[in-house]
């Protein structure tokens, strides 16, 4: 098929770090197997009306089994490192005590075969598949659960810490405090609205005792935030408060802590003291006082808020972007958010920003097997040129991972939103990769081919 676009141009530094993200739940299926747990996403999925038609994970992408199939899909594309996830209720089915070990054995064969064929692992330890029985004492509500969190990743760098270098603690803790415990449009399924602050907190809390074990075994630590950058509708003072508002949410909630080692000021939305009550002496330090080795930015589009009618449960509302493409999600495509998102990041916490990596960004359209996925492939290519302009102009990005290898279990959409660079069939599982495959893959080549020699590559 003809190529719809050229590769970008080859602006980014040799060494740069290529690769694609998965998650656990979104394509393991084999919920039963091997001593697995149940985890709330399992129990969330159960629940009437909570899934677009009712789509289950049990299935998924049956990558359980078909993991070898999938590595050949990584090795053909030729990435430096695929981020996936450790399912904790495969580790540890309720959450504590001795691990499972079926469940290590699973991704100690996965690291392997990656290392076999080239491709570094980069796995995030927690992608909200909490075991259901530390929900049914909690979750993320109570501090145990972040000391839970700690003994966890402590079990899995001990099994595969003589191969993984670099860790995610947790995936966009935010949306998982948001959509699962604020709105209740994931698991656990609990809208507590800004009474849900203390899952903020003890998230964060977890991210930093796992990352003291973390450490102590050799690893390097990142974390990856949901971050967009956020205008206001208008230039009337309750639009431009309401946008501060959501900023300070969405994007300096997460990350002042690790950068700065304080929360922001939330007392202007009526909202600080469920934070401060969380909160213990030294928790701070435990969080923020040594710095990550690196922070995950994922990022998908920008927002455009207003301020919310009087008496609503949150002081914003979203307001559409028009005048832009949509993917099928109904997300508006800008790729220039993501340089702004870069830049701003780097202007927000100066000398105390770590080197980032770009660790999801991608789109979902309706395309069918082997389809010339253009669409998707104009994404891709708008998406990186925004990562090169933003280190052309001094931002320290390493790397940029994709979202997604293979269709999945979009969470509350089930089936219906189609991220993959590789088309899944849903009822025989086969995967058939499309243009947008090998674009990327011929990208990878082409930047490999025109950088100078890395000698750490070497
Ligand atoms: C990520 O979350 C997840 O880590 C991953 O598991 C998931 O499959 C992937 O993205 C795709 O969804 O209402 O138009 O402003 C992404 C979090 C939150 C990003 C909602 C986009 C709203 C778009 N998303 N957000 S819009």
């Amino acid at each position: 098929a003809p190529q719809p676009h050229e590769p970008p141009p080859n602006r980014l530094p040799p060494g740069f770090r290529w690769g694609v993200s998965t998650s656990a739940y979104q394509i393991e299926g084999a919920t039963t197997e091997d001593g697995r747990g149940r985890s709330i996403w399992d129990t969330f999925t159960e629940r009437p009306g909570a899934v677009r038609d009712g789509h289950t994970a049990e299935n998924a992408c049956d990558h359980y089994h078909r993991w070898r199939e999938d590595v050949a899909l990584l090795a053909g594309l030729g990435v430096d490192a695929y981020r996936f996830s450790v399912a904790w209720p495969r580790v540890q089915p309720g959450g504590r005590g001795p691990a499972n070990a079926a469940g290590l054995d699973f991704y100690d064969r996965l690291t392997d075969a990656l290392l076999a064929a080239g491709v570094r692992p980069f796995p995030t330890l927690y992608h909200w598949d909490l075991p259901q029985e530390l929900e049914d004492a909690g979750g993320w509500l109570t501090r145990d659960t972040a000391r839970r969190f700690a003994d966890y990743a402590a079990l899995v760098a001990d099994r595969l810490g003589d191969r993984v270098r670099d860790w995610i603690t947790l995936n966009e803790p935010f949306v998982h405090m948001a959509f699962g415990y604020a709105l209740g449009v994931h698991a656990p399924g609990r809208a507590l609205l800004l009474d849900a602050l203390p899952v903020a907190h003890h998230q964060l809390l977890g991210h930093g005792l796992a990352s003291a074990s973390l450490r102590e075994r050799g690893g390097r630590v990142h974390l990856a935030n949901n971050c967009t950058p956020v205008t206001p509708a208008s230039d009337a003072p309750a639009d431009r408060k309401a946008a501060d508002a959501y900023d300070t949410l969405h994007n300096r909630l997460f990350n002042d802590p690790l950068m700065n080692g304080s929360y922001p000021d939330l007392s202007a939305y009526g909202a600080g003291d469920d934070l401060r009550g969380a909160l213990r002496d030294g928790d701070l330090d435990l969080i923020g006082g040594t710095p990550l080795d690196g922070l995950g930015v994922n990022y998908y589009n920008p927002t455009r808020v207003r301020a919310a009618p009087a008496g609503a449960g949150l002081p914003f509302e979203d307001v559409p972007i028009d005048g832009v493409p949509h993917t099928a999600f109904g997300w508006p495509v800008v790729p220039g958010g993501l340089r702004d998102l870069l830049l701003g990041l780097r202007e927000r916490y100066g000398d105390r920003l770590p080197p980032l990596t770009v660790t999801e960004n991608g789109c979902s359209y309706d395309d069918g097997p082997g389809a010339d996925d253009t669409d998707r492939i104009g994404y891709l290519d708008g998406h990186i040129g925004a990562v090169a302009d933003a280190v052309a102009r001094g931002v320290d990005v390493r790397g940029y991972f994709t979202w997604t290898l293979l269709d999945n279990f979009e969470w509350a959409e089930g089936y219906h939103q189609r991220f993959g660079l590789v088309h899944v069939d849903h009822e025989t599982r086969t995967r058939t990769p499309r243009a947008s495959y090998a674009w990327y893959r011929d990208l990878i080549a082409a930047h490999r081919a025109g950088a100078r020699p890395d000698p750490a590559r070497a």
